[in-house]
C-alpha cells in the first residue's frame, strides 16, 4: 500500500502513526507529494476527484480517502477491534473524538491558508478570527469533555495528537497548553509512544 502526501500535513501523519501503532509499518510506504490550495495535483487527482492529501493507494491500485476512511481502512486489514471499537457506546465516542480531532485540524489547515497562501490584500479578516474560535473551542472540549478515553491510544487519539503537533508547529503563537494541563499531559504521553516517535512531524 502507498499513503501519498506529507507528514507537515496532520491528517497524513494521522494515517502514518496508525499504521505503525497497527503493527502494519513495513505494509505501508509514503509516496512523497505536495498540495496547495489553488493546484490540481495530478498524481492525487487519478485516485481521487478531491485530490486532497491523504490518499492511500491500494496494492490494486484503488484509491482510498479521506484520512478517516483510511484509518478505518487500517483498522481492517490490521484486524485490530479496539482502534475504531465495534461497541456501539465506545465505537462513537471514539468517532466523535476522531471528528472533533478533525474538525479542529482542519480550521487549523484553513487558517494557515488564510495567514499564508492567500494574497494579502484578500485577507479575510473576520474568517481568520472564526477558524480561530473555532480552534480553541475545540481545544476547551479536548479539556474538560473527553477524560474517559484520552488516556487509550486509538484513531482519536492519535488524530488529536496529530492535531495538536500541527499546531506546535503553525500556529505556536496560540500558546494551546496555557490553562490546559489536561490536554498538555495526554500530548506529552502521546508523543513517547513509538508510533508517534517514528513519525516525527520535522
Ligand atoms: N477531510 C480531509 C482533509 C484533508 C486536507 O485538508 N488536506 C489538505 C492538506 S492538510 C489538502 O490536501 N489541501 C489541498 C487543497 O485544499 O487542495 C481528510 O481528512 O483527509
Amino acid at each position: 500500500m502507498k499513503l501519498h502526501g506529507d507528514v507537515i500535513s496532520p491528517f497524513v501523519r494521522m494515517c502514518l502513526v496508525s499504521a505503525h501503532h497497527l503493527g502494519l509499518a513495513e505494509k505501508l510506504a509514503l509516496a512523497k507529494t505536495g498540495v496547495k490550495p489553488t493546484e490540481v495535483n495530478e498524481t492525487l487527482e487519478r485516485l481521487s476527484p478531491i485530490a486532497k492529501v491523504p490518499v492511500l493507494e491500494t496494492d490494486h491500485g484503488h484509491g482510498i480517502y479521506d484520512s478517516r476512511v483510511i484509518m478505518e481502512y487500517l483498522a481492517h486489514h490490521a484486524g485490530s477491534d479496539d482502534f475504531i471499537p465495534n461497541d456501539g457506546v465506545k465505537r462513537f465516542r471514539v468517532l466523535t473524538l476522531l471528528a472533533l480531532a478533525q474538525g479542529t485540524a482542519d480550521a487549523a489547515v484553513s487558517l494557515r491558508y488564510e495567514q499564508a497562501q492567500r494574497p494579502k490584500e484578500f485577507f479575510w479578516s473576520d474568517y481568520a478570527t472564526r477558524l480561530t474560535a473555532r480552534i480553541n473551542a475545540g481545544l476547551n472540549s479536548l479539556e474538560k469533555d473527553w477524560s474517559d478515553v484520552m488516556g487509550l491510544t486509538n484513531a482519536g487519539t492519535i488524530a488529536t495528537a496529530c492535531m495538536l503537533a500541527y499546531i506546535d508547529f503553525r500556529h505556536d503563537a496560540l500558546n494551546w497548553r496555557n490553562n490546559r494541563p489536561k490536554l498538555t499531559a495526554f500530548f506529552e504521553r502521546m508523543n513517547a509512544l513509538p508510533c508517534l516517535k517514528a513519525w516525527p512531524l520535522t
